[in-house]
């Protein structure tokens, strides 16, 4: 079972709204709620509206005692998660909860760029920064483009990769790259993004004793002519 902080050793919420604006993805503009940093979510090319908005909702039970998690709408009191991983005993990294205050992206043009830079002469030419910051496990170029390192207490891997070489870590050069997995089987998509957080906070929302969990967003979209919006991105709670 977790260890479930005592209410004066939890770090302040810090869980700012995630943004999608990117090249496939964006986020209404001129609406009265926009002013409120509350996103609707579109596709790009269609500019259909096909989420308001979303967030887990999590239930369980932990020593016969009902606990959860849940969002909606944002605000600085009533929210029950906070950016971030955990680590050992379900312990929050406090020192860098405001470092994952942010959303990794990624578009598969970045991508393809860098498959065929390796593919040309097995030596990367070009450090995309997307492909070489990428929030993956063992990626001893994380801190050089996001400034901080991933804890290496975390147990359970970061965002996904596809890894050539088999040796559990994520080496952008020697060619490997972000992708998403579906049914076991690696995907490019259009676009992907990638954030972590956890309910191991204050809970201002549901006042409930956190469960103790991690959660990893992946969201993709993949631009597939004569699909309906909604039909071309996915979301996936880990
Ligand atoms: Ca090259
Ligand atoms: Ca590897």
């Amino acid at each position: 079972m977790p260890r479930i902080l005592a209410e004066e050793e939890v770090h302040q919420p810090y869980f700012r709204l995630i943004v999608l604006e990117h090249y496939f993805f964006r986020r209404e503009r001129n609406s009265s709620i926009s002013s409120m940093n509350i996103s609707k979510f579109h596709i790009h090319q269609k500019h259909h509206l096909v989420l308001f908005c979303c967030a887990p909702w999590i239930s369980g039970y932990i020593n016969g005692e009902v606990r959860a998690a849940c969002q909606t709408y944002l605000s600085f009191t009533g929210q029950d998660f906070n950016t971030g991983p955990l680590i050992t005993d379900a312990q929050i990294p406090v020192d860098l909860c405001g470092k994952f205050d942010h959303v990794w992206e990624i578009s598969n043009g970045d991508i393809f760029s860098h498959i065929a830079d390796y593919e040309t002469d097995h030596f990367i030419d070009d450090t995309i920064p997307s492909v070489f910051g990428w929030p993956a496990q063992g990626n001893k170029y994380f801190f050089r483009f996001n400034g901080f390192e991933l804890p290496a207490e975390h147990k359970g891997g970061w965002a996904e990769f596809e890894d050539l070489n088999q040796n559990g870590n994520y080496d952008p050069d020697l060619g490997e790259y972000p992708i998403v997995r579906l049914k076991g089987h690696p995907y490019i998509p259009t676009e992907i993004m990638w954030m972590v957080f956890n309910d191991q906070g204050i809970h201002g929302l549901t006042a409930s004793s956190p469960l103790g969990i991690e959660i990893q967003l992946t969201v993709f979209g993949f631009n597939c002519l004569g699909q309906c919006s909604i039909e071309q991105c996915l979301i996936q709670y880990i």
